[in-house]
């Protein structure tokens, strides 16, 4: 499936993921949930991120919600996804909201 990215462009901290990813040639697939519709509250949703808030990032069973815990911790490690997946225990005990689905 590759990475997806669950935004809305409306938001802000969803552009900012969206741009950093852009920039740095990093596919995926835009899963676009419509805040003003009220798509952060279904249940698909609240699979990929309980906290029913976007920006949320998802490869395979890893999830990560927190623009800033992401986009830090891409640039951090040199601005690749497999950085932040690498990095993603320190995330987890951090005080960035990250989670791992079970
Ligand atoms: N600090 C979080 C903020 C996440 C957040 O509050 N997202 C807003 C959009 S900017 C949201 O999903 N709001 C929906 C809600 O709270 O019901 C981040 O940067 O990722």
């Amino acid at each position: 499936m590759g990475l997806e990215l669950y935004l809305d462009l409306m938001s802000q901290p969803c552009r900012a993921v969206y741009i950093f990813a852009k920039k740095n040639n990093i596919p995926f697939q835009l899963r676009t949930i419509d805040l003003l519709k009220g798509q952060h509250y279904t249940d698909d949703f609240a699979q990929v991120n309980p906290l029913r808030k976007v920006p949320a990032l998802k490869d395979g069973d890893f999830v990560l919600a927190e623009s800033g815990g992401a986009g830090g911790d891409l640039v951090n490690e040199g601005g690749s996804w497999e950085g932040a997946l690498a990095h993603a225990g320190s995330l987890a005990v951090g005080p960035c909201i990250s989670h791992f689905s079970l």
